[in-house]
């Protein structure tokens, strides 16, 4: 266990519906004491009195929307385990690494409980009887706090054999896993949990749903997606549904970083508060250090399209890709002020993406690496116009369509439809491209300015194709 050098704050002032953080002021909120105190383990008892379809019911009624950046509905997700194959798994995804994103480490952290109660539910749900629990390795603190209250659930006839007197049993299994950020990649995270190297599985044809770790019918969630549901076997589908909007319901936890006054996370009503309202409301961040001007953000994770402040009345929506034009994946909005060199932060970004890559693609093992050099040498003042054609050049080899955004129309480009084209198994490559994307098209006078002095470079090479 240990602290952290860095500690992200979270706030809980304003005035707004609290779902999955009800129990972070208090200080002790991670015992099985505090949670006992506040309804704890409710949700899993009525979950008990009822049948599991009509638990199912209840999920699928409250139209979860998956927490990890995808925003595919929990109810139907595991509605899509074929009939009679046993056994099942259910694996909670808690490898968060996506750039910007510290959510779900604090809601291991600080209510394990919630989430545990959350896993019970799902397995009872959909009849399977062991759970995998993956923690991202650097998160020691919830690690600790996790394994703690699994022992307490254990003891305390939570998990287990014959659970409260029923025939119901589960057991649940921690893992810790190694530092890879691609196997927060819910595929490459099975292969991890199995024991082999984390690399993603080819998807579709098949979906881990029908057949996922040890080839068997696996359900894979977000950590925040399960933590919802304690509150909502409580309090009942209708009750979650008149929080947030029709298509984004409940609430949604977001991380903000960078040019902010306050950095922290923040538990926001899902569809309706703006990212406007969550970069200069006082409940939330309160506006841009030293009252400066924003000059761009990133809307959901490393990995999301950048948004320019003509974005800013968006409002924040768990779709993929919303009517906002980019996806507002996992939850973090990073945020970058006037003086922000946004070359050099999109190089942050690539370079992330870049030593990530499992390198099993070739276009993302090769592709996001030359990205990074090339933006390197950009960054550095060694670049020339010839290395910004590059830029896209390299990148549509990753990523022939990239994402849409809304500065498209504003820019005269093209919207994309959504799924993009991409040559690689999983995101990560694309995510690679996507900065340097987002950074080019927005603000391309800044690259410009890096390489004026070098001139235009040497001509390409023409490059003939099957020959
Ligand atoms: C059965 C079908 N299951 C879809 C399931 C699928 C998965 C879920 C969503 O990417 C995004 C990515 C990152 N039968 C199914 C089916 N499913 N069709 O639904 O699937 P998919 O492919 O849309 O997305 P994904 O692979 O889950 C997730 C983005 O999130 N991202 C990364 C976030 C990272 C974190 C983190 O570090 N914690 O959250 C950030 O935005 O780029 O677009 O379960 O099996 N026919």
């Amino acid at each position: 266990g240990g602290t952290y050098p860095y500690a992200p704050g979270y706030y809980d002032d304003g005035d707004r519906p609290r779902i999955v953080t009800a129990r972070f002021p208090h200080e002790d909120s991670y015992t099985l004491e505090r949670y006992h105190a506040t309804e704890g383990y409710e949700g899993l008892r009525k979950a008990l009195d009822m049948t599991p379809a009509q638990v199912h019911d209840e999920v699928r009624g409250a139209t979860v929307l998956g927490r990890g950046g995808a925003g595919f509905p929990a109810g139907v997700k595991w509605g899509l385990m074929p009939d009679g194959v046993y056994p099942r798994y259910l694996v909670v995804n808690g490898d968060e690494s996506e750039p910007g994103t510290y959510k779900d480490r604090l809601l291991m952290e600080r209510d394990p409980h919630q989430l545990i109660e959350g896993c019970l539910i799902a397995a009872y749900a959909v009849g399977l009887s062991q759970v995998f629990l993956y923690i991202r390795g650097e998160m020691p603190l919830a690690h600790e706090r996790v394994a703690t209250a699994l022992n307490e659930a254990y003891a305390a006839g939570y998990i287990g054999k014959n659970i409260l007197g029923t025939d119901f049993s589960v057991d649940i299994v921690l893992h810790w896993g190694a530092g890879a950020y691609v196997v927060g990649e819910e595929t490459a995270l099975i292969e991890s949990l199995e024991g082999n190297r984390g690399e993603p599985r080819l998807k579709p044809p098949y979906f881990p749903a029908a057949i996922g770790l040890y080839g068997k019918p696996t359900i894979v969630n977000n950590v925040e997606t399960i933590s919802n549901l304690s509150w909502i076997m409580r309090n009942g589908a209708a009750e979650y549904v008149k929080i947030g909007t029709e298509t984004s319901p409940g609430t949604r936890m977001v991380a903000v970083s960078g040019h902010v006054k306050r950095p922290g996370v923040f538990e926001i009503v899902n569809g309706t508060t703006t990212f406007r309202d969550i970069i200069y409301g006082e409940e939330f961040c309160g506006g841009i250090r030293g009252d400066r001007e924003l000059k761009a953000f990133v809307p959901g994770g490393g990995s999301a399209p950048w948004f320019l402040p003509e974005q800013l009345d968006l409002p924040f929506e768990s779709r993929p890709v919303g009517a906002a034009g980019s996806m507002l994946g996992s939850g973090a909005v990073m945020v970058m002020d006037e003086t922000t060199d946004v070359p050099a932060a999109s190089l942050t970004l690539v370079r992330f993406y870049a030593h990530e890559s499992c390198g099993q693609c070739t276009p993302c093992r090769e592709g996001a690496t030359w990205l990074e050099r090339i933006l390197d040498r950009v960054v550095k003042g060694h670049g020339t116009r010839r290395d910004l054609d590059m830029l896209f050049e390299a990148g549509r080899t990753i990523c022939p369509d990239p994402f849409p955004h809304a500065a498209s129309e504003r820019l005269g480009l093209e919207a994309q439809p959504f799924p993009f084209k991409m040559t690689t198994i999983c995101f990560v490559g694309p995510s690679a491209y996507t900065a340097i994307h987002s950074a080019l098209t927005l603000f391309p006078d800044e690259f410009e300015a890096k390489v004026a002095a070098n001139g235009d470079g040497p001509a390409p090479i023409p490059v003939t194709v099957g020959t």
